[in-house]
């Protein structure tokens, strides 16, 4: 494929509600978007990235400042027979793993285009359709939050994420347990822990969690390890994985039972495809996370979910769970039994809406 031109957006697409972690508010989607254009075909990506840094160390401008004056002249420069080589055409970039990753996706986009086949099938996904959950942010008034609760089940959702920071864990944890004794619980505390907690943590083990998501810091992997030994709920990681080797490493410490991966967070599919083959082989759970991101960041998580080592179920709500209006036609659709269908169309299958689209864009970049 010979990239003739990429043209980047930053967009700032409305929640309809603001989403609160243990350590930000969030009251858009500030993603960036890439289209590629090659032999009159186009792939779309998107950079799925917040504008301020507290997630991951990027910023939309630091996605927009990495791709124009690096990644994308490397696409420009290159022939790329297959989406796989794009890993190793950034590799002497060091991480901006958010930034090389919705030029990958559009790649992936593109080839599925020029081949007639979907994502899902070029990546070896078996599933039709993704156990899929809700994650609800901070909403530090218990009455607000079971409502709220009560209205993602009420929608079908069968599995619930709640936000944890110290001084709102056992309380909200424990109302839910109460109120909505069934249904399947998980807790994600975005770093918001460190290892003098280990007592309040411990007290979680009686509310029967899924799991328990990265309590400590990113990069604290031996505290994780001493955590895991000490509680009966699973660890699971997202911040701290990065790459395959930090997989390689939290198996080799016991750092954690189960990976949420997210396939911006670690460089694209590519990356994302050699975590799930290590994490198959070597017995650890797996399921897609989320970063809030349009329909075509879904599509992307969708695809990489449909692969059997994903078992757990995966952080991706209907597109109307954030948005009011999504900048594709057809947006994802939750069936009644809390799953969504993975699509089947050539490439990511989905149709932007490009009018839309361009009410949401701020700034628009084309380079040749
Ligand atoms: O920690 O999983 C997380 C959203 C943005 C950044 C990090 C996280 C999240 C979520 C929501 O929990 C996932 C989603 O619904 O897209
Ligand atoms: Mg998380």
């Amino acid at each position: 494929m010979k990239i003739d031109r990429v043209e980047l957006r930053k967009i700032l697409l409305p929640f309809r509600k603001p989403f609160e972690t243990s350590g930000w508010v969030q009251n858009g989607n500030y993603s960036i978007i890439v289209k590629v254009f090659s032999e009159g075909q186009i792939g779309w990506g998107e950079s799925p990235v917040n504008n301020l840094p507290y997630y991951t160390e990027e910023t939309t401008s630091t996605v927009w400042n990495t791709q124009k004056e690096f990644l994308v002249p490397l696409f420009l420069e290159n022939r790329i027979s297959h989406p796989k080589e794009v890993e190793k055409l950034f590799s002497r970039i060091r991480l901006n793993n958010i930034a090389k990753s919705g030029l990958e996706f559009a790649l992936w986009d593109l080839y599925g285009k020029l081949e007639n086949k979907s994502l899902s099938e070029m990546l070896g996904g078996r599933k039709k359709k993704i156990s899929v959950g809700v994650s609800v942010g901070v909403i530090d008034d218990l009455k607000l939050l079971q409502s709220q609760v009560e209205e993602h089940i009420s929608q079908g959702y069968k599995r619930i994420k709640i936000k944890i920071k110290p001084g709102w864990d056992l309380v909200p944890v424990k109302k839910i347990r109460k109120g909505f004794g069934k249904v399947m619980l998980q807790a994600d505390a975005n770093c918001a822990y460190q290892i003098k907690d280990i007592k309040k943590i411990q007290k979680l083990d009686e509310f029967n969690l899924l799991m328990i998501e990265q309590p400590f810091a990113a990069d604290n992997l031996l505290d994780h390890a001493l955590l895991q030994k000490k509680i009966k709920t699973k660890v699971c990681l997202d911040e701290s994985i990065v790459s395959l080797e930090d997989a390689k490493l939290v198996k080799k410490i016991n750092a954690c039972k189960i990976i949420n991966v997210k396939p911006a967070r670690v460089g694209g599919l590519n990356q994302a495809k050699k975590i799930h083959d290590f994490a198959v082989k070597n017995k650890i759970s797996l399921w897609c996370g989320g970063m809030l991101e349009t329909g075509i960041g879904r599509a992307v998580n969708l695809a990489l979910a449909s692969l059997p080592g994903f078992k757990l179920t995966s952080d991706i709500s209907a597109s109307s769970r954030y948005f009011i209006r999504d900048i594709v036609h057809h947006p994802f659709e939750l069936n009644k039994d809390s799953t969504i269908n993975v699509p089947d169309g050539r490439g990511l299958g989905i149709d932007v809406d490009e009018d839309y689209l361009d009410r949401v864009t701020l700034e628009k970049l084309e380079i040749k």
